[in-house]
């Protein structure tokens, strides 16, 4: 089996530590390809980083499609261009965010989640309310560490990310924590130990359900909303992507 991590932001660093947390949990079968693309954002912490970021995952998808790819996860938070990619493969999709949601729901009735900066909170919002995992999630709350500190001051992060899980744990009546950001994918069990609760993290989970999927035999519906785009004319920067009207 052959999954591709893709990480959304161009930090390469981050895709090895992506990559690695990756390779970590896969069974022994699984091959993972970590990789991200290569015009975007450093990292992915605002709306329009999410944006610009959502054409390179697709970009990724495609450069996946010309191989032998089982199954795609998009390793940022925000879940950058999922239905899009979607429609661009008849391999599964996983967000890690949504992974990350359905593994949390089956170990424990509430949970919150930790993310990086404050103002990517809305962003988790919004996937938990489209997802439909609202009344599920007591909180998200935020370290207030810009994403890149996780690579760069990655002690001094790791404080400030416990120290909120502790607050959630004492202040939020949850059972379980969701770490918010792709770049802590190697964190879980260190966070966990320190906060004694359970801590999910997306990249494992999505790695978890992809092999799930792949073993049932499952893919992307090609019913409905999610078929292969129809081919039409992009025009400008976008023109390499027209295809001819069959
Ligand atoms: C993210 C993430 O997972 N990767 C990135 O660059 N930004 N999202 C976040 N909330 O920190």
């Amino acid at each position: 089996m052959h999954i591709r991590v893709i990480n959304p932001n161009t930090t390469s660093a981050m895709t090895d530590t992506i990559g690695e947390a990756a390779r970590g949990i896969a069974a022994p079968g699984t091959r993972i390809t970590a990789s991200q693309p290569s015009s975007g954002p450093v990292s992915i912490e605002s709306h329009f980083d999410e944006t610009i970021s959502a054409v390179g995952v697709t970009e990724e998808v495609q450069a996946g499609e010309r191989e032998a790819t089982d199954a795609y996860i998009i390793a940022c938070f925000g879940d950058p261009g999922l239905l899009a990619a979607r429609e661009l493969t008849r391999a599964p999709v996983i967000g890690i965010a949504e992974a990350a949601f359905h593994m949390a729901t089956l170990i424990s009735t509430r949970f919150s989640i930790v993310t990086t900066l404050g103002r990517t909170t809305i962003i988790a919002e919004h996937l938990l309310e489209q997802y439909g995992f609202r009344h599920h999630c007591r909180r998200v709350r935020a370290a207030d560490i810009p994403v890149l500190d996780l690579e760069e001051n990655g002690d001094a992060a790791l404080d400030r990310i416990i120290d909120e899980c502790r607050r959630a744990r004492d202040e939020d009546n949850i059972g379980a924590i969701v770490l918010g950001c792709g770049g802590m994918a190697e964190l879980t069990d260190t966070i966990s130990n320190a906060v004694g609760l359970p801590v999910v993290e997306g990249v494992t989970s999505a790695v978890k359900l992809a092999e799930a999927l792949v073993g049932l035999g499952l893919g992307t519906s090609k019913y409905g909303d999610l078929a292969f785009p129809r081919p039409k004319t992009f025009t400008g920067h976008f023109e390499h992507l027209s295809r001819e009207t069959p």
